[in-house]
């Protein structure tokens, strides 16, 4: 796998609570957020990576979840069009930022796509179909990816909020995932997740390096017996918003 060696990140701003979710959790604490977003930013850079910390931008609440505003390969950043309405406009400024390092292409308009709906297994992305990606959008992405060599496949994502919300590829074979998707990935090795664990399918891999979220502790021991690094990260406040650890960075 490609070697990491940046991370765009936004912290969350002091209306961080006025975002989407359905999370049923309670409302966030803002400071607390910002501490955990803190940390986390502290974590990515364990891994040895550079990190751009965007200011927050309040026309947005969710505008801390930059994963859904671009998907980002060696060649291009595709700059995505967010499929909630009220987080239309936050990848103007992931796009300008973006520019100052790769080539940009663009998802227009109706296709509506979220960062967090692709999965990518080596050179293969995996579109979830979600109420946020929509076929044109998928289209799209499919059609701007094969230009640079990459294949692609749709999966419908019924149950949760995103593809990734519900399965990560996490390198060597290996998937964290919920019922949902785990018998898609038969030739593979899969750890299906209890279900009072589900959260814990959000892992991010970035190098060396397994991020996973802090208090599952079930799923971590079956991530540990596979050999992994692992940096446990609180992401309670970010939870609460339906937001997982890939959601917060843009990573290339
Ligand atoms: C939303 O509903 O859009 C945000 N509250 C959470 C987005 C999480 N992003 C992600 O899973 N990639």
């Amino acid at each position: 796998m490609q070697r990491i060696t940046r991370a765009i990140v936004r912290q969350p701003g002091k209306n961080f609570a006025d975002g989407i979710t359905t999370s049923n959790l309670g409302i966030p604490s803002f400071e607390l957020a910002l501490q955990q977003h803190h940390a986390y930013c502290d974590a990515i850079r364990k891994c040895g990576v550079e990190v751009t910390v965007l200011e927050a931008d309040e026309r947005f609440p969710d505008g801390c979840f930059v994963e859904d505003t671009a998907v980002i390969t060696k060649e291009v950043a595709i700059i995505t069009k967010p499929g909630d309405i009220a987080r239309l406009g936050e990848e103007s400024r992931i796009a300008e930022i973006l520019s100052e390092f790769k080539k940009v292409e663009t998802i227009l308009l109706p296709g509506n796509l979220d960062g967090g709906d692709i999965l990518r297994v080596d050179n293969h992305f995996y579109i979830g179909m979600s109420h946020r990606t929509n076929q044109e959008g998928a289209k799209q992405l499919s059609e701007i990816l094969s230009k640079y060599g990459y294949t692609s496949s749709q999966i419908p994502v019924k149950t949760v909020l995103h593809l990734k919300t519900g399965i990560t590829y996490i390198g060597n074979n290996n998937y964290v995932s919920i019922d949902e998707f785990a018998d898609l990935f038969k030739s593979s090795n899969v750890i299906k997740l209890d279900k009072d664990e589900n959260y814990s399918a959000n892992c991010l891999l970035i190098n060396d390096n397994l991020l996973i979220p802090k208090g599952f502790s079930k799923s971590k021991n079956e991530i540990v017996k596979l050999g992994y690094k692992i940096i446990e990260v609180e992401m309670s406040e970010f939870r609460k918003m339906d937001g997982g650890l890939t959601c917060l960075s843009l990573l290339f």
